[in-house]
């Protein structure tokens, strides 16, 4: 009875372990970038756009606001909000001014579409400043130091993108904003540097290498990966599956890198 017990707990905990091993070996992060669709919106200037001028700007002064929207383009991804294990937003601090130790910023989930090219306060809004639902944001400090990172937990704001949010966009403001005169707290993030873009860190249950989606990350899938590129085979599911260097993008230096790992005991995918 007794050595009987040993067994089936010892059974339980190897098929307890088991599990937590399988759990750990099919996490996957995958790395998401706005291929250039970011942009201020500024109340001082209405119907002005400010692409690319001086990156992105969060600022708060009296009737002068301004906020910035970005946007993700998650195309290709599983529509399983249940996958995500973690997502955060990352943006490049390189200037600010006018507080001390940190500023807070909030970020919102976007309601509606825009273009980089056309957007400004006014348009093309349903309300002046951006369409956003506020039931779902979160904080983070921007330290008064330049030349950082600061990120965003947007697990949240992300699972719910399917019910509620338009295109995976992003609306980032100050919590409190018309700081009386004489000046404001601003800060400004990266939006062009080649090095210091924005991106979006999603860590998922999904395997990554695993591009036919069949649990295991081997040979085929290189087969499989090496034929989307070049000869128009299926998609990646989910696209970034595919991604195995987690550089934003899906090309032959993935097929490679899958390739040294399987063949050569290159690195894991990320
Ligand atoms: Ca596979
Ligand atoms: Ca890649």
């Amino acid at each position: 009875m007794c050595c009987a017990r040993r067994v089936i707990s010892l059974a339980i905990v190897l098929i307890l372990s088991g599990l937590f091993i399988i759990q750990l070996s099919l996490a996957a992060r995958y790395i998401f970038r706005p291929e250039d669709n970011s942009v201020s919106i500024d109340q001082r200037d209405p119907n002005v756009n400010f692409v690319y001028e001086g990156g992105i700007l969060v600022a708060s002064e009296q009737n002068e606001n301004a906020r910035f929207v970005i946007h993700f383009d998650l195309d290709g991804w599983v529509p399983d909000a249940d996958s995500i294990t973690q997502a955060d937003l990352y943006l490049y601090h390189y200037r600010g001014g006018n507080y001390t130790d940190s500023y807070t910023i909030d970020v919102y989930s976007l309601t509606s579409a825009f273009n980089e090219s056309t957007a400004t306060w006014n348009f093309p809004w349903t309300a002046p400043g951006g369409d956003y639902d506020s039931s779902i944001g979160n904080s983070a400090g921007v330290p008064e130091e330049w030349d950082n990172w600061v990120s965003w937990d947007v697990t949240e704001i992300l699972k719910n993108r399917w019910g509620n949010v338009v295109n995976c966009g992003f609306l980032f403001k100050d919590p409190v904003e018309d700081t009386p005169p004489p000046d404001g707290p601003y800060v400004r993030f990266h939006s062009q540097r080649k090095d210091s873009l924005p991106y979006l860190e999603v860590k998922s249950t999904y395997l990554s290498g695993d591009a036919n989606r069949d649990g295991q990350a081997d040979l085929a899938d290189v087969i499989y990966i090496a034929n989307y590129l070049l000869k128009g085979g299926s998609s990646p599911v989910p696209r970034q599956a595919a991604d195995v260097n987690c550089d934003a993008y899906v090309n032959l230096s993935d097929v490679i890198y899958l390739a040294n790992y399987k063949l050569k005991g290159g690195d894991p995918p990320c």
